[in-house]
Parts: structure tokens; sequence; C-alpha cells
């Protein structure tokens, strides 16, 4: 398994967990829809996620919650490009959150260091324009169906081992369009046409995913999943975020994708002072072990 992240800026060391702040910019995200809607505000927000210590920032403009409708490209890339054009003066690795070709390849273009793609390339030309950026990093993401209609009825023989081939024949996709394997991490995509038990499920053998050997990044930030079992409204899922990226970087993850940066932070230092007073060595061994 790689121990690093490689990105068109940056190499991104993965010996300890890495923090990536989500970026929405867009009205309607399930959880901070309109908050960061305009520029000046996303911009702002971008500062303060560094300041709280994210390793990396994820830029969104289409709000990929259940039920939501995609925004036209004009609208997507007025979203997203005058917030990635800062970004990319903040010194950190920029990740953008799209699935639309014209938009990655713009924003790679523009010096964007990562694509987050929660349809993992699969969209026309999307592979070609990574394969085209010879050094940017890309997350390929696992989703049943698509945000419209995904959370109606999802059907899984055996969860793990649907997300696994699924993210499998994405990588072999990747690598026989060019892409190198160090530039790749994957991502099982909780709450994307999952149920509950889905989803546990997909968490309880997460280290199965191990064996794709790709970093793995997991957003669990204020998902409904959380809200379902401890009963809380997304405002008040800041615990339950912070536990599940615990248990998920316990069961192997790489990266966390959050939303509340600096309580995540903490508590990921406080757990490796804690469990691994190893250090570094002692992470990536943790991360390695599929026992
Ligand atoms: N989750 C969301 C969006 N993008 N990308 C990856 N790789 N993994 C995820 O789990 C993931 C993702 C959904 O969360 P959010 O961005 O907060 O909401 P919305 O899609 O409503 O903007």
């Amino acid at each position: 398994m790689n121990a690093f992240w490689q990105t068109a800026r940056h190499r991104i060391a993965l010996a300890e967990p890495r923090v990536m702040g989500i970026v929405n910019i867009t009205p309607d995200s399930f959880s901070d829809g309109g908050r960061h809607a305009d520029a000046a505000a996303a911009m702002r927000h971008c500062e303060r996620l560094l300041a709280e210590g994210a390793h990396v920032l994820d830029i969104g403009g289409e709000s990929t919650r259940p039920g939501a409708q995609a925004p036209g490209l004009e609208e997507e890339r007025a979203r997203v490009l005058p917030v990635l054009r800062h970004a990319l003066t903040l010194g950190v690795p920029v990740s953008v959150d799209t699935s639309r070709p014209e938009l990655m390849h713009e924003a790679l273009d523009l010096g964007a260091d990562i694509v987050n793609d929660v349809r993992a390339l699969q969209r026309p030309g999307a592979l070609q324009v990574l394969a085209a950026h010879p050094a940017a990093g890309v997350c390929l993401m696992h989703m049943q169906g698509e945000p419209g209609t995904m959370q109606t009825a999802p059907v899984y023989a055996d969860v793990v081992a649907e997300v696994a081939a699924f993210l499998a024949s994405r990588i072999a996709a990747a690598r026989a369009a060019g892409i190198d394997a160090w530039r790749i991490v994957v991502d099982p995509g909780y709450g994307f046409g999952k149920t509950l038990e889905h989803n546990l499920e997909l968490a309880r053998r997460q280290r199965e995913l191990l064996q794709l050997d790709c970093p793995l990044l997991v957003g669990w930030s204020r998902k409904s999943a959380l809200g379902a079992i401890t009963g809380r409204e997304v405002g008040e899922r800041l615990p339950a975020s912070v536990a599940a990226a615990l248990a998920a970087v316990a069961a192997g993850a790489a990266i966390v994708r959050v939303h509340d940066v600096a309580a995540t932070v903490d508590a990921l230092r406080v757990w490796r002072a804690l469990i691994l007073p190893g250090g570094t060595t002692s992470f990536i061994q943790s991360r390695n072990s599929t026992g």
C-alpha cells in the first residue's frame, strides 16, 4: 500500500491520518447548504478550515444528498472556480468534488491537485481528463444509483463484496487509462445508495477493502446514518461524526472527509497519542493489518 497520495502539487504523506475539510458552495447541501453559498463566504471558510488544521480542502458545487437535483454545468463552474482560484493560493492540496469532465479539466488546468468523484470517473471523458494531467490525484467513490433515487431501495447480496468489486473495476479502468497507482485513493461511499444496515456492515468490515491495496478515504460527517444511530438532527451530529471518523481510521482509513475540522483534528491527535504511542510506524502497521 502506498504510504503517500500523489497529487498535482503536493505528495500527501499518509503515515498519519489526514483530514480533508469540506467546502460546499451549494444552496442545498444536506448539512450546510446555503451557509457558504457565496464565493466570499466560501473563501473565508477555506481559510477557517486551514486554521483548524485541515490537510486538504475539498471544494464542491453539486449537492449529492439523497434526492438532490444536479446544477447545470455553467452553474457548477460559477460556484466552484472562483473559490478554487483562491484556495489554490493557500498552500495546501485542493480537491474538486465533481463528476463533470469539463469542470475536472478546467480545474486541473488551473492547478487543482485532486479530483474527488462520487461517480468514480464513469462519465465519458473523465478518465481521459485525469490521464492527461499526469500528476493529479483522484478519489474513486462507490455509489449505487444516482443521488436523485439512490436511497429509494438499495439492494445488495453482499455489500462489502460488491463495493470492493466495483472499486477494483474502477481502479483497473483508471490504471488502464494510464493513471499511476500512487495517484488513486478509494472510498466506500457511506450513505450513497446504502441503508443503515449496509453502512454498518461496510464499516464493520471496512478492513477488507484494504485488500484493494489503495489508501482509503471515508466520509461519515453529519450523515443520516449517524442521525439514525443517535436520534440527532443534522446540526447536532458533531460528537457522532467525530466518533465515526475515529472508528474509520481505526479500521484502516487514511483520510477522513469532514465538516468539523478542529474537533476531528483534536480527536485524532488524542487517539493517536493514547492508542498508538509508537507513532507513525504503528499507524501504518495498524492500517495495513487486515487482522
Ligand atoms: N460525501 C458527500 C459528498 N462528497 N465525496 C467522497 N469522496 N466521500 C463522501 O463520503 C462524500 C463525498 C456528501 O456530503 P456533503 O458534501 O456534506 O453533502 P452534499 O453532497 O449534500 O453537498
